[in-house]
């Protein structure tokens, strides 16, 4: 049996497995640039975090109505479970869907109810966290702020994505400082390819409670203390590291570096239908890779509940 964990660091989107990418384009009428599965899954092969962008963007074309990210969810929701995730906070991209004429309220029903049902039906807890593409201009994640308003009550924090170098977290001081004013939770994704700064930026100017990847934050040993000082949670996704090529191997992947330091650290599983698997896989794999003991792989699981927004009754239920 998988060890209980809450899973923080997922996007929706890099759920859609090539089976169902093909199902929903049947169903919507929608030409795939891939002849079959396998095809498709030929290409995951990627070298960088744009060449899997490219990817991840141009296949959730098939996704359109509020059943195909309900569909996208539940099936997520039911393997998540299968692989002991007792509490989950899923990320996911209006802009990637508004851009294509998707409205916003599509996507949060659609995925609202099934994280609703999957609480029913599997006794996993859920959150919404909305993201803003940080590639995009920081007038169009205001927007997209704007246009979340009437959906706010299923939305618990606001996170940042897609191509980090370039796009300093700088950029969204003010949509940052509009949700925490809307009682929103707020992480970014930080130190994934961008440089350690990004990560100070994060904290310091959009008030990051959490970091997403944050491997980077190693080259600033001051960070490093700062992070561990302030019991910073940094999600770090270890199969996405090596095929994003942030690191070369996963036996040289930083986790232990980052488990010494004394950090607040989570495994998790980034885009599970991309990297090659779910939470649980990537928890078993540096277990192996990096020959973790039994302690620290409970510590792992317990600081992802000690760094999921819960309320504190949910929390000590589950830790
Ligand atoms: C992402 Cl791995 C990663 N990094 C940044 N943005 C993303 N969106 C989806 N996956
Ligand atoms: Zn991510």
């Amino acid at each position: 049996m998988a060890i209980p964990k809450a899973e923080l660091h997922l996007h929706i989107e890099g759920t859609l497995e090539p089976e169902l990418a093909f199902e929903l384009a049947e169903r919507n009428g929608i030409e795939l640039p891939f002849d079959s599965v396998e095809e498709l899954r030929r290409a995951y092969s990627f070298t960088d975090l744009q060449s899997f962008l490219d990817l991840y963007y141009a296949l959730m074309s098939v996704l359109r109505t509020e059943q195909d990210f309900a569909d996208l969810a539940a099936a997520y929701l039911e393997r998540a479970a299968a692989q002991g995730v007792r509490h989950a906070e899923i990320f996911f991209d209006p802009q990637a869907h508004t851009s294509r004429g998707v409205a916003i309220g599509t996507v949060v029903t659609g995925l609202a109810r099934a994280l609703e049902d999957a609480e029913r039906s599997l006794g996993i807890s859920s959150r919404l966290i909305l993201c803003f593409l940080r590639d995009r201009p920081a007038e169009e994640a205001m927007e997209t702020l704007e246009s979340a308003r009437p959906h706010l009550h299923a939305i618990t924090g606001v996170g940042l994505d897609s191509a980090e170098i370039g796009n300093p977290p700088e950029k969204f001081r003010e949509v940052f400082a509009a949700a925490r004013a809307a009682g929103l939770r707020r992480v970014a994704h930080a130190g994934e390819e961008g440089p350690a700064d990004y990560v100070r930026q994060a904290l310091d100017v959009l008030g990051a409670e959490r970091i997403d990847h944050g491997v980077r934050c190693l080259e600033d040993p001051e960070l490093v203390e700062r992070l561990r000082r302030e019991a910073v949670p940094l999600t770090v996704c270890p199969f996405s590291n090596v095929r994003l090529r942030v690191v070369e191997r996963l036996e040289e992947h930083p986790l232990p570096k980052l488990i010494g330091a004394g950090l607040v650290v989570t495994v998790n599983s980034d885009d599970p239908a991309y990297f090659g698997g779910y939470v649980e896989d990537n928890l078993d794999g540096v277990r192996r890779a990096l020959d973790l003991d039994p302690e620290t792989v409970r510590e792992l699981a317990r600081n992802s509940f000690r760094a999921a927004f819960l309320d504190e009754e949910r929390r000590a239920e589950l830790i």
